[in-house]
């Protein structure tokens, strides 16, 4: 049985006008020595592309899929299984991620979850062995039901907090059983309303006693996934306890949790935190946490987190350029938590979207590493900075001086000439490879 009318998207280049093909992205093309593949590590989001069904707050579903055509059951996941993986084999696309409450139904009790659970995941790994497609990540959704109210590892109530942790192990045990390599905590509702009614101290503590627990299960049942973290600011609560990447990485050193997590950066809750997709992929490079990319991107005239699929090749590039300095993805991935407008609702619009995205990205990696490869920022940076690689700023960095040496230097040579900082210039020049590297 086949879901799409769609045939296996293939690179055909630049200059193809064929929209079912990729014009960038080459899967086995070298670049810097390495294959777009392995740079890539392009995922499929569960959740946008086989659960979201157009909903927005004014109306209901306008995509009617046809491995939905039944009510919510056990054969319906089974359904999405197949067509998941036949969508990703059509795509390329080597890895997938997940959530718990998208891969099958909820049962009346925990024990009846975790049992549909495991024959849906039976399917799944079916499935992973027949196509060899494997899993970045899972996670847990312990936001969207209604005892999640008042958040899980930060609720007020105590049994919602020992659910949640139940709902973790169990999600820990599938992504280990499907080799997932990474597991991701986003915040879900861990965040607050009003402070009029919360007790931040404790629900922060309580947060950080959650992942430790997470951090010895990992341990007790072996499972070597990466532990991440992923910030976002806002939504559903009004203030998000997971801000921002350096609100994240006060949190890990504060309850000493540094060493057993990195973080998932999604563009689109960068730029909620007032922030670039860059400036977060760099904060996480520059402190060692990058683990891996929700990549997609939000829309400037809104401030709310559209999910939409990242078609900005200035944004695509100066992530691939933080992400090839940072050395790679290593385990992470660019997974795309982007979803397809309400208004593209057929089929083939995942896979416009998807070779869009891909496309976006790989040509971002060529623009990033001709940049890389031809020092163009790093040269100038070196220039900039090269007062601190001799003499008095040497000493600096080196620690051999303190304020008493250094009020003598200044009071007998005071400054030396600042020069400019081109900004001009390096965003022409920056047109200039975007226009130029094919
Ligand atoms: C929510 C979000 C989530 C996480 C996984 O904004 O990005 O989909 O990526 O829970
Ligand atoms: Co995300």
């Amino acid at each position: 049985m086949s879901y799409f009318n769609v045939g296996k998207i293939n690179y055909e280049g630049a200059e193809s006008k064929n929209p079912f093909s990729f014009k960038f992205y080459n899967p086995e093309e070298l670049v810097l020595g390495k294959p777009m593949k392995d740079h890539c590590r392009f995922a499929m989001s569960y959740w946008h592309t086989f659960t979201y069904m157009g909903n927005d707050p004014f109306g209901g579903a306008t995509m009617y899929r046809p491995w939905d055509v039944t009510e919510d059951s056990v054969e319906k996941a089974i359904e999405r299984v197949h067509a998941a993986f036949e969508f990703m084999e059509k795509m390329q696309i080597p890895f997938f991620c997940f959530h718990d409450a998208d891969i099958a139904p909820r049962g009346k009790t925990l024990a009846e979850t975790n049992e549909i659970l495991d024959k849906i995941v039976a399917v799944i790994k079916e499935e992973m062995k027949r196509t060899g497609i494997k899993c970045l990540w899972g996670t847990t959704n312990a936001f969207g039901d209604d005892k999640f109210v008042h958040g899980a590892g930060t609720s007020c109530n105590a049994t919602v907090f020992a659910y949640a942790a139940a709902q973790i192990k169990k999600a820990m045990e599938i992504t280990k059983e499907l080799g997932g390599e990474n597991y991701v905590f986003w915040g879900g509702r861990e965040g607050y309303e009003t402070l009029l009614n919360t007790d931040t101290g404790l629900e922060l503590d309580n947060l950080a006693r959650l992942l430790k627990m997470a951090v010895d299960y990992a341990k007790e049942i072996n499972f070597t996934g990466q532990f991440l973290i992923e910030p976002k600011p806002k939504e559903p609560t009004k203030h998000q306890y997971d801000f921002d990447t350096a609100t994240v990485l006060a949190f890990l050193r504060k309850y000493d949790l540094i060493d057993y997590f990195k973080l998932n950066i999604e563009a689109n809750h960068a730029t909620l935190a007032q922030h670039t997709f860059q400036h977060e992929l760099n904060q996480c490079r520059i402190n060692g946490v990058l683990g891996s990319v929700d990549a997609n991107q939000g829309d400037p005239m809104l401030g709310w987190d559209t999910d939409q699929f990242p078609t900005n090749l200035y944004d695509t590039v100066l992530a691939m350029y933080e992400i090839l300095l940072a050395g790679g993805l290593t385990k992470g991935g660019l997974n795309f938590d982007s979803k397809v407008r309400r208004g593209s609702f057929e089929e083939d619009d995942l896979f416009l979207a998807y070779i869009a995205g891909m496309d976006t990205f790989a040509h971002g990696l060529k623009v990033a590493a001709a940049l890389l490869d031809d020092k163009v920022l790093e040269d100038f940076k070196a220039k900039r900075y090269a007062s601190y690689t001799e003499g008095l700023g040497k000493d600096i960095v080196e620690g051999k001086v303190g304020f008493k040496e250094l009020e003598a230097y200044s009071l007998e040579h005071g400054v030396t000439k600042n020069t400019s900082g081109r900004q001009e210039m390096l965003e022409a020049i920056l047109n200039q490879y975007i226009v130029n590297v094919k």
